[in-house]
């Protein structure tokens, strides 16, 4: 199927901090690749994005730095869009949820879905932290997930396994508030009944079994799980107020509001400030709100029709929201198209640890810039070449030094260079005539002329690191052909010869300069310019091994690339070694708080005694489960324990352990847990059984 157009969205970030290199090689490269090349091939596309401002993340940001959640949007949404905009993300808008147009778009589409009786309204319990005066929605409430056992799953969706989750589905929920045990509390709310659009949900699905198996395969387990009614309203006063009698006091679920961001940041950029500006002017990351006039017919195109190719580039851990209830708020409303793709990455790690903003563990993109100056494709090509596009993937400084000064400097720069400085030592940098071509050369133009096919192909099924690789391999091809044919040396013999060679090395060097532009876009430019070449070159010129005309004047020359030396490196490195110190630090000082008194009668009631682990295993397709039988001295009981991190099944047969006996019986991953081991965990998280520190305790001996 062809289209006429291409709507291209990035996740909206949340606004609660600044960029770093995970979001980066997430999502914001492969969709800006994506685009780039997309309007160097001459398609009509929208490139948009924006700063998520509501949800919970944002109000929990307030609270920590002690200021409005307004005041915490206003300040990222700023660092983020400069961010995006000095790495050469070019969004043709960066806008914002707390824009009018949005609030207007957002509340207009539930009103919609509400008048056509989409919702269902109902009454449930919703916990609430009584201390803190109020519902607990989202991330204002953690505990334990009942699909994987991760203890600190949020409650709208466990980070460790992906599932999207309802507050009330955690096992010991704890307010993110005051860390207190929540009570359940009546209040109304308006469901979207996923459980009844299953089917039609089911078929969309399927009809996109050309996804990336990581995206299918999670909706087809959620699908396989159950869809279940999920609301679309919550108990906070942060976000898009809820436009319906009856619901004063309630917003719109984030991740009701924010895909809609996408449509309200397209209504935008067609806004017209003042009549005859024309929108293509406002590329380049435009941040903010842009008011107007609109003119629907223009912004609907890119959402209503069918000829438009929407797709969205997220994270994993929002493929639910984008597969499957984002299609379905628009298939309730009803005059949108869905999603054509959702090319989801996985997650990167940085020096083998999860990125984490609280712990300071990553790369912030301001920061880099700081100290790699105009490097800002050294990092896009890094990120690129390592993107976890099917598994996660880690970033290391070492692998980052190495793919610049083996990669960029050796393979692509150095043909670039050779090329450039021989035209000007031999043609006082003219394009030379290319006298007669060889058996070789011959085989050579043919090969160079299909890599723009290539790396085409790769980026339309969403391979970047793929058609990164044939970028390169196009770059090698020049440096092969240089070596072998060693102008160098001919000119004493051949000048006729050289002529030829210089001017094929010259034409190959321009054609990756157009094939370079989506991946590299800053040295693109450089390269450009240097070469003197035409701006307007198109995608399919470099099909072409005429673009230069001999004669052609290039400009002086310059290294594209340059040498990262080890001190550089080790810099970087320790660096990163000195906010682990620092969080070790802080975290030893951050005891947990005591939990308020109890009394002896209430700890009576707990039994607890001394068990043997006698059989362990793996709980499959979890990270973190292992499934143990114990010897309690009572009887042989199965336990579910969320150890696996900390202890391999073979190494603790054997151990002694304290197991709560009374705890009431319940299913983690299908598997009926009876009972609870006792477990230590430190600063980094590592478990550790209290056991008994004598020899002789005997299963079933009681802990008092
Ligand atoms: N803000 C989640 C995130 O930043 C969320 C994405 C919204 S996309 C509509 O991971
Ligand atoms: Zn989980």
């Amino acid at each position: 199927m062809t289209f006429k157009r291409y709507t291209v969205t990035a996740a909206l970030p949340y606004a609660n901090g600044p960029v770093h290199i995970g979001h980066l090689a997430g999502c914001y490269l492969p969709a800006d690749i994506y685009v780039r090349y997309l309007r160097s091939k001459g398609e009509d596309v929208k490139f948009i994005c924006g700063s998520d401002e509501h949800g919970v993340p944002i109000t929990i940001k307030a609270k920590k730095e002690g200021i409005t959640p307004q005041q915490v949007v206003d300040k990222y949404h700023k660092i983020m869009g400069d961010a995006f905009r000095d790495f050469g993300v070019s969004f043709d808008i960066y806008s914002r949820t707390s824009s009018q147009t949005h609030h207007e778009t957002a509340s207009g589409f539930f009103k919609t879905l509400y008048d056509k009786g989409v919702f269902k309204e109902e009454v449930t319990e919703q916990y609430f932290d009584e201390k803190a005066n109020q519902f607990l929605a989202d991330r204002y409430i953690v505990g334990t997930c009942p699909k994987c056992g991760n203890e600190n799953a949020y409650g709208d969706q466990c980070e460790n396994c992906g599932t999207s989750l309802n507050t009330t589905d955690l096992i010991n929920p704890r307010s993110t508030l005051s860390g207190e045990k929540p009570v359940l509390k009546e209040t109304r709310n308006w469901f979207l009944p996923l459980d009844k659009m299953q089917p039609q949900i089911e078929a969309y699905i399927d009809s996109h079994k050309e996804w990336k198996s990581n995206v299918f395969g999670q909706c087809k387990s959620w699908l396989n799980a159950g869809l279940q009614p999920r609301a679309m309203t919550r108990d906070l006063d942060w976000g898009v107020k809820v436009p319906i009698e009856g619901a004063e006091g309630k917003v719109l679920y984030v991740w009701f509001d924010a895909p809609i961001g996408y449509i309200s940041a397209t209504k935008e950029l067609f806004r017209n400030k003042d009549l005859g500006i024309g929108i293509d002017a406002n590329r380049g990351t435009e941040l903010g709100t842009r008011t107007g006039i609109l003119d629907d017919s223009e912004w609907e195109k890119y959402w209503k029709d069918k000829d438009t190719k929407l797709v969205h580039f997220i994270g994993k851990d929002n493929i639910v929201f984008h597969c499957i209830i984002f299609p379905a708020m628009l298939m309730a409303e009803g005059s949108y198209i869905l999603p054509d793709n959702v090319p989801a990455n996985e997650f990167l790690n940085l020096e083998g640890n999860k990125i984490s903003t609280s712990r300071n563990w990553a790369v912030w993109l301001h920061e880099y810039l700081l100290e790699f100056k105009d490097k800002q494709d050294v990092l896009r090509y890094t990120l690129c070449a390592n993107a976890p596009e099917t598994k996660d993937n880690d970033f290391t400084w070492k692998d980052f030094q190495a793919k610049n000064n083996n990669e960029l400097v050796a393979i692509l720069g150095n043909f670039i260079n050779r090329t450039m400085v021989l035209t000007h030592k031999y043609y006082e940098g003219k394009v030379p005539v290319a006298a007669e071509y060889t058996k070789s050369d011959i085989l050579l133009l043919e090969e160079i002329s299909k890599y723009p096919a290539k790396i085409a192909a790769s980026i339309e099924q969403y391979r970047f690191r793929e058609a990164l690789g044939e970028l390169m391999n196009l770059a090698r091809l020049g440096n092969k052909y240089l070596a072998e044919n060693e102008p160098w040396t001919l000119i004493k013999t051949d000048e006729k010869r050289v002529q030829t060679i210089m001017n094929l090395s010259l034409q190959i060097s321009a054609n990756l300069s157009v094939l370079m532009e989506p991946f590299l876009p800053f040295t693109a430019k450089k390269l450009g310019a240097m070469m003197n070449l035409n701006t307007d070159l198109k995608w399919n010129d470099a099909t072409r091994t005429d673009l230069l005309l001999a004669g052609h004047q290039v400009n002086p020359s310059s290294l594209l690339f340059d040498k990262v030396e080890d001190d550089v490196i080790v810099a970087q490195v320790q660096k990163l070694e000195n906010s682990k110190k620092e969080n070790e630090a802080a975290n030893v000082a951050a005891v947990e708080p005591a939990k308020p008194e109890t009394s002896f009668d209430d700890f009576s009631k707990m039994d607890i005694r001394i068990g043997t682990i006698v059989e362990a295993e793996r709980v499959p397709k979890t990270d973190k489960l292992l499934k143990l039988l114990i010897d309690t001295g009572i009887d042989k009981r199965t336990v579910v324990s969320g150890i696996a991190g900390s202890y391999k099944p073979e190494e603790i047969i054997g151990q002694q352990v304290s197991i709560l006996v009374n705890l009431a019986p319940r299913k983690i991953k299908g598997i009926e847990s009876q009972g609870m081991i006792l477990m230590a965990e430190n600063n980094k998280g590592e478990l550790s059984f209290v056991a008994p520190t004598k020899a002789d305790m005997n299963n079933g001996g009681a802990v008092k």
